[in-house]
């Protein structure tokens, strides 16, 4: 019997985190008796009187939104990172270590439409998020004590999501985030070796073989990620070597924006439901320094495997040990590139 990527147990390698994910293709047709979910399927009105995030409503604390006609930001009333919090550093042993850590946590609301999600705004409401996401990075970012920036999107009850209202948020810190730190210091490397982005590089193997590409642009493409763990997974990498939503000039931000459009109506066309799914941007951290190897991308992290009621869960051996998958990458990515390109609730 000689190897192959489509019938063999496995692992794979993630050039970005240096780390492994198991693969067991052998596995897909295991018989499903344990937990079902449940998806929010009923329809949302264009406002919510009950909504913390619609125009014009009350919030915690005692503020009330303004009557906001298309984005929205706001400090997050229950900000896990505060601005003027002490610094300082405890140790001892080397194994009880303690750092300080400032920031700055904020809410942003993608349209006034409460009944709304990225994959059925107009392209020019995504633009404006786009652009949104682009000057927080920048505000953010220019603060003194702030290193790292995480753009982010919780959505669907199943992922934490609080509240259907289309929204995100964003992290501003003191430190870079594990998973940033890890990508980061492998991308470095790579780019000081050879002169070269990790991941363009991985792009143009991605665009030659085609197998794991989900849909592209002129200047963004969505993939599933050779080494994905989640099973639905994706990763939008930039054509162009930039370290920054801020770097993006008007026609690739028009891209991006349509390109979100696109996955994520591919998304819910999959099981015909809101899909959920945490996804955020990895950008160069905002310490002042060059972080040349840097290249803009977004990950999408989708719990749901085969079906609007089954999700993936990370426990036992994934826990203890590493990820593991049955449904190939390549399973994957032709399955929701073969998915008809309209929205489901926009059928006639
Ligand atoms: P999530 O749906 O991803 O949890 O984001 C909503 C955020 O909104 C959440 O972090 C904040 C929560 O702290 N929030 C406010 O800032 N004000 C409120 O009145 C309710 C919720
Ligand atoms: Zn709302």
């Amino acid at each position: 019997m000689t190897f192959n990527l489509n019938d063999h147990p496995h692992r794979r390698y993630n050039p970005l985190t240096r780390e492994w994910v198991l693969v067991s293709p052998h596995r897909t047709k295991r018989p499903w008796q344990g937990q079902t979910e449940e998806v929010a399927r009923e329809e949302q009105p264009r406002y919510d009187p009950q909504c913390y995030l619609c125009p014009g409503n009350a919030r915690a604390g005692g503020h009330t939104n303004p009557p906001y006609e298309g984005t929205f930001v706001f400090d997050n009333d229950y900000a896990a990172l505060l601005p003027d919090s002490p610094a300082g550093r405890s140790e001892e042993a080397g194994l009880l270590v303690a750092e300080g850590e400032r920031g700055l946590c904020r809410v942003v609301c993608f349209t006034p439409r409460h009944d709304l999600t990225l994959s059925r705004m107009e392209a020019a409401g995504i633009r404006a998020v786009v652009d949104l996401w682009a000057a927080q990075y920048e505000e953010l970012g220019g603060l003194p004590f702030v290193n790292h920036v995480q753009i982010f999107e919780n959505r669907g009850a199943m992922m934490g999501a609080s509240n259907p209202h289309p929204h995100g948020q964003i992290w501003a810190s003191e430190s870079v985030p594990n998973e940033a730190a890890k990508e980061l210091s492998a991308q470095g490397e790579y780019f000081d070796a050879r002169g070269r982005s990790l991941l363009g590089d991985y792009l143009s193997l991605e665009l030659e073989r085609a197998e794991r590409v989900v849909c592209e642009n002129a200047h963004f493409v969505a993939l599933v990620p050779f080494w994905a763990v989640w099973p639905f997974e994706t990763l939008v990498v930039s054509r162009r070597h930039v370290g920054g939503l801020d770097q993006l000039e008007g026609a690739e931000r028009d891209a991006l924006a349509d390109l979100l459009r696109r996955l994520t109506t591919l998304y819910d066309n999959l099981f015909r439901v809101p899909f959920p799914y945490s996804m955020g941007f990895h950008q160069r951290p905002t310490d002042g320094r060059e972080h040349a190897g840097s290249h803009l991308h977004a990950h999408f992290y989708p719990p749901l495997l085969r079906s609007a009621t089954v999700r993936k869960f990370m426990v036992g051996f994934e826990l203890l040990g590493m990820p593991q998958r049955d449904l190939t990458p390549e399973q994957a990515a032709r399955r929701l590139r073969e998915l008809p390109a309209r929205h489901y609730l926009d059928e006639v």
